[in-house]
């Protein structure tokens, strides 16, 4: 995922993931920020010399959104089962 010149690109629709499964999210931003995977309730700062990596269980069934916390922006939807 990257976020770029105000927009998002990669993948930014709905990701599946299977339930139980070892994930990981990295994110690149050419802003501060923080990337937040809601449900699960991670985040992790992102900028112009940091990338995001958010590694973590697929332990919590549901679809949760992963946004750019201070800009409100959506990258993507993660989908577990
Ligand atoms: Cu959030």
């Amino acid at each position: 995922m990257s976020y770029v010149g105000g927009q998002v690109t990669g993948d930014s629709g709905r990701v599946p993931v299977t339930p139980g499964d070892q994930v990981t999210i990295t994110v690149t931003s050419d802003v501060a920020d923080e990337v937040h995977l809601h449900g699960y309730d991670l985040s992790a700062p992102v900028g112009p010399d940091t990338m995001s990596t958010l590694t973590f269980q697929a332990s919590i069934s549901g679809v949760f959104e992963v946004e750019l916390e201070e800009l409100g922006t959506l990258l993507f939807t993660l989908q577990v089962g």
